[in-house]
């Protein structure tokens, strides 16, 4: 089945190789770059456009699983000098300041850099068999987290940089496992008799995995999941090559199907295509995509008389709003912004108040009664391709007290 499935694929790539530049490309949705180790061994780079070609990283720098540091200015990535074992390096971006980060006669890869830039994860089997592995970025401090006769590989990070999932077939079959980067509280996520492979774990918390638990796919499919294992989804029907996937600002999955760079939108099932690749040869290839954060940011939040939209006063947080003192009951919130967001997410206490698309980017559309309580308000810009910019968040306290002969009365 493995090997059908490969020449499957490999048949395909050929017939794709004549038919690539008459693909209809899609204009890509989001800004950024994409790394990845090509068939012919060395790395390359590349704009998330379909019309920048890619170019070799540092001019021939041979290696594989590539990783993007958080912030888009290194690449950590693995490499094999005598086909036998590997080890990790990172690269700046540009291609310089090559260096190596574990010196081992065993098989250290599959990097993956944690959200929070501080550490990066990695599977290794120079203990006996293969671990999850973690180290500081600058290759230091290298601890193993797990401990078992069995394969325990391919981690990938919690948004918060706490945790990994990880695979392991350590109960029979492969399943998806979850540790504390302090090697505590090992988890199992899947329990299903055939193949369960981590994906991504997305910022909402959700673990993105492959699986073919379903008997009417002929190869695995991505299926989501509470990052505890409850609520498993599948999430695509059809899909034929899924490589370097990675969850999108916009709450939607990329991944690399073939030559191309596609985004699955989780919540129609849309399947899009974002940029084309490299078309000068057969092969597959390992990926990580880098999104360029957006520039938007909130500046202020006011509070607004929604009877006269006149501003009564700029919120700062842990102030206490008093309604016997304010100039009328209808409030409302108003979200400043750097520049020009496509819109403004504003929460209130967790829950999602309004989206707001034109300026002035407001809590309600008309007003709010606000009762005596304690509020938390988050206000979140978002670009025209959905990336969000840098939030704002506001906690404050409503009051109502009246002067009443003399003394403060408070309802
Ligand atoms: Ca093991
Ligand atoms: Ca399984």
């Amino acid at each position: 089945m493995k090997q059908v499935y490969l020449w499957l694929i490999f048949a395909l790539c050929f017939l794709m190789i004549n038919t690539i530049n008459i693909v209809q490309a899609q204009i890509a949705q989001l800004s950024g770059k994409i790394v990845f180790g090509w068939h012919d061994g060395y790395l390359y780079t590349k704009p998330l456009d379909t019309t920048t070609p890619p170019i070799k990283l540092g001019n021939g720098v041979r290696g594989d699983f590539p990783t993007w540091s958080p912030d888009g200015t290194k690449i950590a990535f693995d490499y094999s000098s005598d086909g036998v074992y590997s080890n990790i390096y990172v690269i700046n971006s540009d291609g310089t300041n090559l260096t190596q980060l574990t010196h081992n006669t065993a098989i250290s890869g599959i990097p993956k850099w944690s959200p929070d830039g501080t550490h990066i994860a990695f599977t290794s089997d120079r203990d006996g068999n293969f671990e999850i592995y973690i180290m500081n970025a600058n290759g230091s401090a290298q601890a193993r987290l797990t401990n078992h006769a069995s394969q325990d590989r391919f981690a990938v990070w919690s948004p918060n940089s706490t945790q990994l999932a990880f695979i392991s077939n350590r109960d029979g079959n492969a399943e998806i496992y979850r540790i504390n980067i302090d090697g505590s509280n090992l988890q199992r996520l899947t329990n299903y008799s055939g193949y369960d492979g981590v994906g991504a774990w997305s910022p909402s918390s959700l673990i993105a995995f492959t699986s073919d638990r379903n008997p009417q796919d002929i190869i695995p499919q991505i299926y989501t999941m509470n990052s505890d294992g409850s609520n498993v989804q599948q999430a695509t029907q059809e899909l034929v090559e899924y490589a370097g996937w990675r969850w999108l600002p916009n709450g939607n999955i990329a991944f690399i199907d073939f030559l191309e760079l596609k985004q699955y939108n989780i919540q129609t099932n849309a399947i899009t295509t974002l940029a084309s690749f490299p078309n000068e040869g057969v092969g597959i290839g390992t990926y990580d995509i880098f999104v360029n954060p957006s520039n938007q940011s909130i500046t202020s939040l006011a509070l607004i008389n929604a009877d006269t939209d006149t501003s009564i006063q700029t919120l700062t947080s842990g102030s206490t709003l008093n309604l016997g003192t304010l100039p009328t009951r209808n409030l409302n919130i108003r979200a400043d912004t750097s520049e020009s967001p496509a819109k403004v997410v504003l929460t209130l206490n967790s829950e999602i108040y309004s989206e707001d698309t034109t300026a002035p980017f407001m809590l309600a559309e008309q007003f709010i009664h606000f009762e005596a309580g304690d509020y938390t308000l988050t206000a979140i810009p978002y670009d025209e391709h959905d990336v969000p910019g840098v939030p704002m968040t506001m906690a404050f306290g409503v009051v109502q007290r009246f002067a009443l002969n003399g003394q403060n009365c408070q309802f």
